[in-house]
């Protein structure tokens, strides 16, 4: 049996080998033909002068249409025609899928396609090296938010996601109906993974779906995102917890520099890692520099998205593409957090990135009456949150953590015009299938 090469270990010397791909390209010229085979990692030519081949062979391939999924076997020749250095003469062939044409979608042509035709074909979208690249790079993130979380002694958790309560706020619940009984798809796993801190399991992270109901359709919002939630006990301040998120991202920085060098140059895109600790500006301070740009805001505003790029670009201007916005208005946030006594304010942080929200946390109110307080302010029914509240009659720690929007986290670090290129299959108000 031939040897199982691929273009990226394929080399002079191999003999006989067999190469899977897609066909790219069929260029013939009459007395010879070529193939582009691509695969995952790259392309292989492949070589065939009319007069060597079987003639059956050398039909069935030169009318192979493009994108067609094939193995080819032959004999690896040196070559200096070809990028590899080598090329491809075969001796025969197994067609698996003949590819229809019209393609919905092209591979290697230079116009760029609608993002609705390319998501609508994000099959044929995903055999664009420059779009796989994305999807490695984020799974090498993910591998690294792992590794670094265990290496900070977090405990992989998975929270529920069909649930009885919200507790992001109402307007972004997404109903199921549950035997007859009124369920939602959690927002968040806010309330289990604070209730987990009163278990011993005290520190803990989840990377897992999130659903909102986003009715707008923005550059970042889509309807099921993907969240690295973390919490951890006994912390003292929300600093704390700003330290730790500092300290997993930048582990998660320099190991895609390092590991995803190839996809990144696929990319053209390189990693800044900035240096710890990432600055704090005060939610005060922001109000200050977006009203100061003219945006005409007031106290307890939410900066919005046009506020939050004036922050953004005030602080690339000084060299700062992390960010943390702290001391948020309580009133705008929600019901967990905990408030800073005295002030309006509460001690809360967003994580910025570049002018964009990829996360935010800040230390909980864990103790019982504070925390029924806040939820009775915020207009809601303690007894809809009974199996929540009853973690924090019996011994809740001080505790706090975020949610980073792992989406909004790739967006973000590959400068990349919308959220949903880095989704494999994105949920939005419109968009349901595929
Ligand atoms: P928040 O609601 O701010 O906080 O969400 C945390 C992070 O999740 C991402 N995110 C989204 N990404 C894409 N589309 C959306 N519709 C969307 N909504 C949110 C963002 C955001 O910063 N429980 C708290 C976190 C905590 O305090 O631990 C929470 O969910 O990157």
């Amino acid at each position: 049996m031939a040897l199982i090469r691929d273009s990226s270990n394929i080399k002079a010397g191999d003999g006989t080998v067999t190469i899977n791909g897609w066909v790219q390209d069929v260029r013939n010229l009459g007395g010879i033909s070529f193939i582009t085979l691509r695969d995952r990692y790259g392309t292989v030519q492949i070589t065939m002068p009319k007069k060597k081949i079987e003639p059956e062979l050398f039909e069935l391939l030169t009318g192979l249409s493009r994108e067609s999924a094939v193995s080819v076997t032959g004999e690896v020749k040196e070559s200096n025609q070809t990028a590899l250095g080598v090329e491809l003469i075969p001796l025969s062939a197994k067609i698996h899928g003949e590819a229809a044409s019209p393609l919905p979608l092209g591979v290697v042509d230079k116009v760029n396609a609608e993002m609705d035709t390319r998501l609508n074909n994000r099959f044929m979208d995903l055999r664009k090296p420059e779009i796989r690249a994305v999807f490695e790079l984020r799974s090498m993130a993910v591998d690294l938010i792992f590794e670094a979380a265990a290496e900070n002694g977090f405990v992989n958790v998975s929270t529920p996601k069909i649930v009885a309560s919200g507790a992001e706020g109402g307007s972004t619940l997404f109903g199921v109906d549950y035997f007859g009984r009124q369920a939602y798809l959690a927002q968040s796993p806010q309330l289990y993974k604070q209730m987990l801190m009163s278990t011993g399991l005290d520190r803990i992270f989840e990377i897992g779906p999130a659903f909102r109901a986003e009715h707008s359709n923005t550059n970042r919002h889509v309807t099921e995102f993907i969240s690295f939630d973390g919490e951890m006990a006994w912390i003292e301040k929300e600093e704390d917890v700003m330290e730790m998120i500092g300290r997993i991202i930048d582990r998660v920085l320099r190991g895609l520099a390092e590991k995803g060098a190839k996809q990144l140059e696929i990319l053209g895109k390189s990693i800044k890692i900035p240096e710890l600790p990432y600055p704090v500006l005060t939610y005060g301070e922001c109000l200050k520099l977006v009203i100061d740009a003219g945006l005409p805001l007031k106290e307890g505003d939410d900066l919005g998205t046009e506020g939050e790029k004036i922050v953004g670009d005030a602080m690339s201007a000084k060299g700062f593409d992390l960010y943390f916005i702290a001391e948020y208005p309580e009133e705008a946030k929600p019901f967990y957090i905990m408030e800073k006594p005295g002030t309006p304010y509460s001690y809360s942080f967003d994580l910025d990135f570049k002018g964009q929200e990829i996360s935010s946390g800040g230390q909980r109110e864990h103790r019982y009456d504070e925390l029924v307080g806040r939820m009775s302010k915020k207009g809601l029914n303690p007894d809809d949150f009974g199996f929540y509240l009853d973690a924090f009659k019996y011994g809740m720690p001080p505790h706090g953590g975020w949610g980073i929007g792992v989406d909004r986290l790739i967006t973000k670090l590959l400068d990349l015009p919308n959220v949903r290129e880095a989704i494999l299959f994105p949920r939005d108000v419109s968009r349901l299938s595929p």
